[in-house]
């Protein structure tokens, strides 16, 4: 397969590495809220400066080009170009992302843009309670629309949303990401919202006759049965759906899961037949932001037939699912287990339930807890992290046929973690967030050469 059909890259978020912000025009969102609550981010970081990416983002370019990537997956910051989340746009804002997209174009790197990834803009979620409203996903249209006329005759691949699973869960049910709600309902509501934005975005930039595909970032972590038994099967086959289903269904057969449904009952909104229509077919490829596996098997209930495990805001007991773990399987940082073999599982799972849709994988990568750059850059473990999980993604490609078009490196450089802030670094550049200086760890060299590797097997 030749590096046209196959595109290598690396990614990052713009509330995550851009910083500026109170720069320039740019409004609030409800991340630098949440970062600004005294409690909510370990250390009490912010991203107001980040890896100052506004500012030096030609150098990060000419890292991106140096790497050997021919991808950038990026998103835009919603508030930087409507500050108030509708209605005015920011042409500072505007002119950043042309200096960044004609800057990437100038190397030869395709831009993949990500419209949404979780930076909703303050006043939506102040005035209209974010994605608990329909509101909110006819200003994303809004928002998509301005991004489309702005960036639509270079830019032709399209995100919606990252990781919409994050927002509903983390940010409605466990509330440990912004906006910091707690409830069993909300992360349903929140993601039927999100649904239609997206369904709303696709909508708008089909008829606009872009050029380029839109697609969406679902994340997804692997769940291998942890018996032959069929209740584990089952219990393994139904974790996926309520983790990938629920957020790609929707957008390829215009519904969720019909497991979603029997399970979660009324607290599962419904699609009208026109929602559904819209929805059906929206994406033009998938994303996938991979990063771990369990095991699954069926969880025990109590006498009333309830999950006695109910975590991630009545999540886990609406799956009925138990989760677990090889002793064995090495952790990262973040404690996440290091599964190689769960990905080529999970992109055949993807390839079978949606018809053989392009797949990307959006992310994929590993933190680790270093903050000397003298040993961070000697980060061999996560050189052969990378190395591991793309030998199963080129089996996926190769061996079985998985139509998976691209792999995205999360991330180009160390950058505001979220609730975990400057600790958990998962970049193969080192940033330093005293100085800002980029230091390229033995990762960035190890990636750089596998794509070598690949691109001229592929050649001969
Ligand atoms: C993803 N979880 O986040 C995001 O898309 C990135 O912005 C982030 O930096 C990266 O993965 C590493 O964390 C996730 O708790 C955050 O399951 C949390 C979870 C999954 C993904």
């Amino acid at each position: 397969m030749s590096q046209k059909e196959f595109t290598w890259g690396v990614a990052t978020a713009a509330h995550q590495v851009e910083g500026a912000w109170l720069e320039d025009g740019k409004g609030l969102n409800v991340w630098d809220a949440f970062s600004h609550t005294p409690g909510k981010i370990k250390n009490g970081d912010t991203a107001d400066v980040a890896c100052d990416h506004y500012h030096r983002y030609e150098e990060d370019i000419d890292l991106i080009e140096q790497l050997g990537v021919r991808g950038y997956r990026f998103s835009i910051s919603w508030a930087r170009i409507l500050p108030q989340g509708r209605g005015e746009v920011n042409q500072a804002g505007i002119d950043f992302y042309n200096r960044l997209i004609d800057g990437l174009l100038a190397k030869g790197i395709t831009p993949f843009v990500t419209l949404y990834h979780w930076d909703l803009p303050l006043t939506l979620q102040m005035e209209n309670d974010g994605w608990l409203s329909y509101s909110t996903a006819e200003a994303f249209a809004e928002y998509a629309q301005v991004c489309f006329n702005a960036f639509g005759d270079r830019v032709k691949k399209w995100m919606t949303f990252n990781e919409s699973w994050c927002t509903a869960v983390l940010g409605h049910g466990s509330g440990v990401f912004a906006p910091g709600r707690t409830s069993v309902t909300e992360p349903y509501l929140a993601a039927h919202n999100l649904m239609l934005a997206h369904g709303l975005a696709a909508k708008a930039f089909r008829d606009g006759g872009y050029a380029g595909q839109i697609g969406i970032a679902n994340n997804c972590d692997f769940r291998e049965p942890l018996t032959d038994a069929p209740e584990d099967q089952a219990a393994a086959q139904e974790a996926l759906e309520f983790f990938y289903g629920w957020f790609t269904d929707p957008v390829v057969f215009g519904d969720y899961p019909a497991i979603m449904r029997e399970r979660v009952g009324d607290r599962l909104p419904k699609f009208t037949p026109e929602q559904s229509e819209l929805l059906k077919g929206s994406a033009d490829f998938l994303g996938l932001n991979h990063y771990t596996t369990h095991y699954a098997s069926r969880a025990d209930v109590d006498e009333n037939g309830v999950a006695a495990e109910n975590g991630n805001g009545g999540m886990d007991a609406d799956q009925c699912v138990h989760l677990s773990a090889d002793p064995a399987w090495p952790t990262t940082s973040m404690g996440w287990y290091v599964v190689p073999w769960g990905l080529r599982k999970m992109l055949n799972w993807i390839e079978q339930r949606y018809n053989g849709l392009p797949i990307y994988v959006t992310e994929n990568g590993c933190s680790v807890e270093d903050n000397d750059p003298s040993t961070a850059v000697e980060d061999h473990f996560r050189a052969k992290f990378i190395e591991s999980y793309t030998e199963e993604l080129k089996k996926a490609r190769d061996e079985d046929g998985v139509n998976v078009q691209g792999y995205f490196c999360w991330t180009l450089m160390d950058n505001f973690e979220w609730t975990r802030g400057y600790d958990m670094r998962f970049g193969l550049i080192f940033c330093n967030f005293d100085t800002l200086e980029r230091i390229p760890k033995a990762s960035y060299r190890a990636y750089q050469q596998l794509i070598q590797r690949d691109c001229a097997g592929s050649e001969s």
